[in-house]
């Protein structure tokens, strides 16, 4: 063997973000920015190099439950890797979650901190997943907790001391329903003063956190009320005031796809203490404060990962010889490379865009559209990320060739993990219906629709005229067809994905345009004008016309059944 290839390098990863950077400039004041940027840049270095091993040990010594002691009593002690604490340590020396909660940014704190998300998640074996959770949980406290909850358990949700810090588990998915939340079936009895929660939790993420919110049924008499209406929230400590585990039993760790390093658990639940959080009855409603906050964690991730795997394909375009020149040099190999940059670019821009709007909601600096705009957004931004994600690291990995097939390369967990991010908190059906139920609930559809036809209309680059007008074009479709919806359930239904890819993309479009009008005004760099082009010249709103005949066709086809039946 004469020959040996170099495998790509991480470099500094902030500092080797155009994107990041330009975006940032954008959004931050420059004093702002200059304030913040040094710690960014640190950061930036830090995620290339003690990060990685962290996580390389998190992935390589995978989650044990150990369920007796040397003696034989039942203890079901989950343990996890050195470098899976390590990272949550830095989570919290980092300040990821409490950068959003000290609010001193104001309303742009939350961008700053999720530029760190960002930064961290590919370094992090998705210690992001814990933190997620966490956030939801703070934001949770903060809206609907009471003074003990607000007093004792936030601050430690949002400390910068690893020592004080804790993480938060959402017990949601039972084995009845991930998706159908309404069927679960775990009982709330009252002891007194004292809640007792009894029931099985199915896929329990982070289950080594120190305290979880959960739903469970209020059973009074026997009897409780069925379906959404009838589930209470509560809060858990997974330590009992004795110091056992409060009731609960794990049964087993689940073996995942990818998120190796996460401890995903099936649990019983059998008299754990519990505390009723908020209005009995209004579970799900109240969890949506924490879940709708872990659906933008998800996005931040997905932008992440797609960036994370360009970065490593483009450095190995750099290095790598085939055909008798380096990758980069081959038109085809740059026309696929350059495919994915516009992708990252799309869904950075949604993301970025919604992140922002969620610091202002949450500093009551958003107007009442701006708050209906961000409650669409997220299942919006949500689905059509984590669906970039999966298609951007396929081919991040097909760019490396059989190198990329190889676990000890470190790439083929960018694809597994990625996969996740369109079936955690909410597949991609279940949030295109949640969209629906935000046009539907919120008035949400109009203030999106024009921001994106406003942003479109504001263009002043001459080059992008006809991008501009591609997306004014779209926006008229997307509002075509969402009249037919309402006047039409089932189709409504049926149309309810490609809707919600459709709006997702526009908006993304406009985000783009007006990125790269700015960028344009202010020194030049082409690069955003360059991906928003190209962005608006694919197929914006490829709607699906799911009218009945089609819809007969689909059952048809989906079923593999003679036609005729809808
Ligand atoms: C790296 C990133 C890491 C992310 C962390 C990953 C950790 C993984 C942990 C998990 O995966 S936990 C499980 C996540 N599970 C889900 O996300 C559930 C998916 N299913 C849904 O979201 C369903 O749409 C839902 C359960 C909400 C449907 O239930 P229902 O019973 O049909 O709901 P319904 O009756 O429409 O809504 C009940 C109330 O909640 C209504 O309010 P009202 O009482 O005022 O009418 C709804 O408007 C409200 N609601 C529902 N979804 C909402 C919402 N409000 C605000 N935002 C939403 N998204």
């Amino acid at each position: 063997m004469t020959f040996f290839q170099d495998g790509p390098v991480l470099g500094n990863q902030y500092l080797g973000d155009s994107l990041l950077r330009s975006v940032l400039s954008r959004l931050l004041p420059p004093p702002l920015l200059a304030e913040v940027e040094p710690d960014l840049i640190r950061f930036g270095g830090r995620v290339a190099a003690d990060l990685p091993g962290m996580a390389a040990d998190a992935e390589r010594n995978a989650p044990r439950l150990v369920s007796f002691d040397p003696w034989g009593r039942r203890i079901d002690r989950i343990e996890v890797a050195e470098g899976w604490k390590r990272l949550e340590a830095v989570a919290a020396e980092e300040g990821l979650v409490a950068t959003g909660y000290e609010r001193r940014y104001g309303p742009l704190s939350r961008v700053v901190q999720f530029a760190k998300l960002y930064l961290y998640t590919p370094s992090s074996a998705i210690f992001t997943c814990p933190l997620a959770m966490t956030d939801g949980a703070a934001r949770l406290i903060e809206v609907h907790g009471d003074a003990d909850l607000r007093e004792r358990v936030l601050p430690r949700l949002v400390s910068r001391d690893p020592g004080l810090f804790w993480t938060s588990g959402q017990w949601m998915t039972e084995r009845t329903g991930g998706s159908d939340v309404g069927t679960s079936e775990t009982v709330a009895r009252r002891e007194g003063e004292t809640w007792r929660l009894f029931g099985d939790k199915w896929f329990t993420s982070a289950a080594t956190s120190p305290m979880a919110m959960t739903l469970a049924r209020i059973e009074e008499g026997g009897r409780s009320v069925p379906g959404s209406r009838g589930l209470s929230l509560f809060y858990l400590e997974t330590v009992g005031a004795d110091g056992g585990p409060n009731g609960i039993r794990v049964h087993r760790l689940k073996d995942k796809l990818g998120t190796k390093a996460l401890p995903t658990a099936e649990l019983t639940l059998d008299g754990t203490e519990a505390r009723l959080v908020g209005v009995p009855g209004a579970g799900v409603k109240q969890i949506s404060t924490l879940f709708n906050l872990t659906r933008i964690y998800n996005a931040i991730s997905a932008v992440s990962l797609m960036r994370r795997g360009i970065a490593l394909s483009r450095d190995w375009a750099r290095r790598r010889t085939a055909f008798g020149k380096r990758l980069f040099e081959h038109p085809l190999f740059v026309e696929t490379l350059a495919g994915l940059e516009v992708e990252l670019h799309a869904a950075f821009q949604l993301t970025f865009h919604l992140v922002a709007l969620m610091g202002k909601v949450e500093c009551g600096t958003a107007t009442e559209e701006e708050a209906a705009e961000m409650r669409l957004l997220t299942p919006l931004t949500k689905l059509s990320t984590a669906k970039q994600g999966v298609a951007v690291a396929s081919e991040v990995l097909e760019t490396f060739g059989g190198a990329g097939y190889v676990e000890e390369t470190g790439l083929p967990v960018l694809l597994r993990d990625a996969q996740v991010l369109a079936i955690w908190e909410g597949t991609t059906d279940v949030l295109s219906l949640d969209a629906l139920r935000a046009i539907r609930k919120e008035r949400a559809l109009e203030p999106l629709l024009r921001g994106a036809a406003v942003r479109a209309g504001s263009v002043r680059s001459p080059r992008l005229g006809e991008a501009s007008a591609r997306v004014r074009q779209a926006v008229e479709a997307l509002s075509a067809h969402a009249r037919r919806m309402a006047d039409d359930a089932e189709l409504a239904e049926a149309s309810a994905r490609s809707f919600a890819l459709g709006l997702s993309r526009v908006t993304a479009a406009s985000l783009m345009l007006q990125h790269a009008d700015w960028c344009e005004a202010n020194g030049g760099d082409p690069r955003a004008s360059m991906a928003a082009a190209r962005w608006c010249a694919r197929p914006l709103a490829n709607l699906v016309d799911a009218e009945k005949g089609h819809r007969a066709e689909s059952r048809a086809l989906a079923m593999d059944e003679p036609p005729g039946r809808a």
